[in-house]
């Protein structure tokens, strides 16, 4: 194309035809090649109908405190796990369930769950666990993806707003949490501002307890660890430690803060801490060796990201045009932590999060300017002033971009998701509310190609994917009936005490193990259900009618609501997964008799 020119000072009317002519046939051309890349495209990311998808992302929902799972490249919903909110499709966080008690005790019933971290064996996802934070209340789950479940959720102690949330490799020692937010660790004795506090939790990978805390000065953003599991960074912003936007940006210069993970273990062994809400709080000031390293970075920086290869921690700037790498094997060894910067390459206005495809190259995203930007590593260590390799423009102002398997020690190096904040002209209007937007692009070659974009609920922030060959043989597809399983024919209500009852159904296509049951208006009643199918895919539900109960029983599994019978008659309950030709029929009744029903028995 660019050999057609037509700057030609004095052009006859037969040339000027004939370069109409040519620009027409041009832009026919161009055209066919638009439909071509479009074809590309759609056979990169068709999935045939009956096969799988590479990959499962997880994507943190947002303000809905859930996950959401798709599968890439196809961009199909798979499933959405309730995590901080009630869903009742799932039976999950439904009032007089185990899984309302394990939410209620740690806080309220919603959450703002950004970033989905997978557990690691060996510096590669394991496919065990998915953990989750709950900016909004501190917390921290744990999702066993055995089943797709939440399985733990904690509160973290002495901090506000459970931020950067990552595992230290190489094998999931700990959980590592941000308190983002200054706020005094005690509230009993109302505002103190005086004591005011942010750092870093490590937690248990499986009980998620607190295990020490280390105090940061500042506001801990993102986190991530080193590949070796020495070293845990976060970004630092509000160095100020202002408490207004102003004061929060007044610096030029903040910080990653590294934490000497092994010299804070022996801190804790010398007693070197102070015990505060039932954990230990390290002060770094007060540590015998040093644990704190803070390596300056331009203005409130935002992205904290570690090189698969685990020379390099990625600060991107926010606020400053640069992501600024750190070599992670000078930061004990230099006088002066700007020694330990091996670069500080412009990328574009806005970088938020930096990802790694496996061959060197970084890919950032650039919030303002609207783009992924590609570039190398090594370059931009050498100080090689052509370290951009190629920019993508994405629709609209991304946040996270993650690249395949991008925070393990191998990266795949094919697909890219740019998790778009605002997706303006992208979709058909929902009201004045727009869908949320994301794009798929192949990063397999020199040039990035657009794939695909798909909707999403508001609003992903993070995405973390594993291969589907990993995770697929460590799903659960049967359960094994557990040890408070109901065995086939034991179906039977039993009084319990004086006004409670337990109910005890087997559940099997396409019948509830007891066809009605007898309670009194204001009894306890206990209903456990355990479905005894020995084939996959055989949810049953179970919906009780006007006591906004429902359940899901995968097969193998037992399920228990406790509930007061306090309105009287008659109430079906019925299967809510359509299972079976039967479906429709597989119901009974719960009979709740009134003081004088039951007198009259007498
Ligand atoms: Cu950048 Cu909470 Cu990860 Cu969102 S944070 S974008
Ligand atoms: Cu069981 Cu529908």
């Amino acid at each position: 194309m660019s050999n057609v020119r037509v700057h030609r000072p004095f052009l006859s009317a037969v040339v000027i035809a004939a370069a109409f002519a040519a620009i027409g046939s041009l832009s026919a051309c161009r055209g066919s090649h638009q439909q071509d890349a479009n074809a590309d495209a759609a056979r990169s990311v068709y999935v045939p109908v009956g096969k799988w998808d590479k990959y499962y992302a997880f994507l943190s929902g947002g303000q809905a405190g859930t996950v959401l799972v798709y599968g890439i490249p196809s961009g199909r919903l798979i499933r959405s796990i309730p995590v901080f909110e009630p869903r009742a499709q799932y039976g999950y966080a439904i009032p007089g369930t185990k899984t309302y008690e394990m939410l209620k005790a740690s806080g309220p019933l919603w959450g703002d769950s950004h970033h989905p971290a997978l557990s690691e064996t060996n510096g590669d996802y394991d496919g065990r666990w998915l953990y989750i934070n709950d900016k909004a209340n501190t917390r921290v789950a744990r999702i066993d993806l055995k089943r797709f479940e939440t399985a733990a959720i904690a509160t973290i102690p002495n901090f506000q707003a459970a931020h950067g949330t990552s595992v230290v490799p190489p094998d999931t020692k700990y959980v590592i949490v941000n308190g983002e937010f200054l706020a005094e660790p005690d509230k009993s004795h109302g505002v103190d501002v005086a004591a005011y506090k942010a750092g870093m939790a490590f937690l248990d990978p499986i009980t998620l307890q607190t295990r020490f805390e280390v105090l940061v000065p500042g506001n801990c953003d993102i986190n991530d660890a080193s590949k070796d599991g020495r070293w845990a960074f976060s970004t630092d912003y509000d160095t100020e430690k202002g408490l207004s936007v102003e004061d929060m940006i007044r610096n030029d210069e903040d910080a990653i803060a590294a934490i000497d993970i092994p010299a804070a273990e022996e801190a804790i062994s010398k007693g070197e801490f102070t015990s505060m809400g039932g954990t230990k709080v390290i002060d770094p000031t007060r540590t015998t060796k040093k644990v704190l390293y803070m390596i300056p970075v331009p203005k409130n920086p935002h992205g904290c990201d570690v090189s698969p290869d685990g020379k390099y921690v990625a600060a991107s700037g926010k606020l400053s045009p640069t992501v600024t790498l750190i070599d992670i094997s000078k930061i004990d060894k230099v006088k002066n932590l700007r020694d330990a910067i091996a670069a500080q390459p412009e990328v574009g206005m806005g970088p938020l999060h930096t990802t790694w495809d496996g061959r060197g190259n970084a890919y950032t995203s650039l919030f303002i300017d609207s783009q992924i930007v590609k570039w190398n590593v090594a370059r931009a260590v050498a100080g090689d002033p052509n370290y951009v390799i190629d920019r993508m423009d994405v629709h609209y102002n991304p946040g996270h971009t993650y690249a395949a398997l991008g925070r393990t020690r191998h990266p795949s190096g094919d697909y890219l998701l740019a998790l778009n904040k605002l997706s303006k002209d992208m979709f058909i209007p929902v009201g004045p509310s727009m869908p949320e937007s994301q794009e798929l692009i192949d990063i397999s070659g020199d040039k990035m190609r657009m794939l695909l974009d798909f909707p999403a609920e508001p609003e992903p922030h993070d995405a973390a994917f594993i291969r589907v060959s990993d995770l697929a043989p460590k799903v659960a597809q049967v359960e094994q009936p557990g040890p408070d399983a109901i065995a086939e024919g034991k179906s039977r209500i039993e009084q319990v005490g004086p006004h409670e009852y337990h109910v005890y159904m087997t559940v099997i296509r396409s019948k509830f193990g007891l066809d009605a049951f007898t309670v009194h208006q204001g009894d306890k009643v206990t209903i456990t259900l355990s479905n005894i199918e020995t084939v996959k895919d055989m949810t049953h539900g179970f919906a009780l009618e006007d006591y906004g109960i429902n359940l899901a029983i995968d097969p193998g599994q037992t399920r228990e609501v406790t509930f007061i019978a306090d309105k009287p008659g008659t109430h079906w309950y019925y299967c809510t997964w359509f299972c079976s030709a039967l479906h429709l029929e597989m119901r009974g009744r719960m009979l709740v008799e009134t003081a004088g029903q039951q007198e009259a028995h007498r």
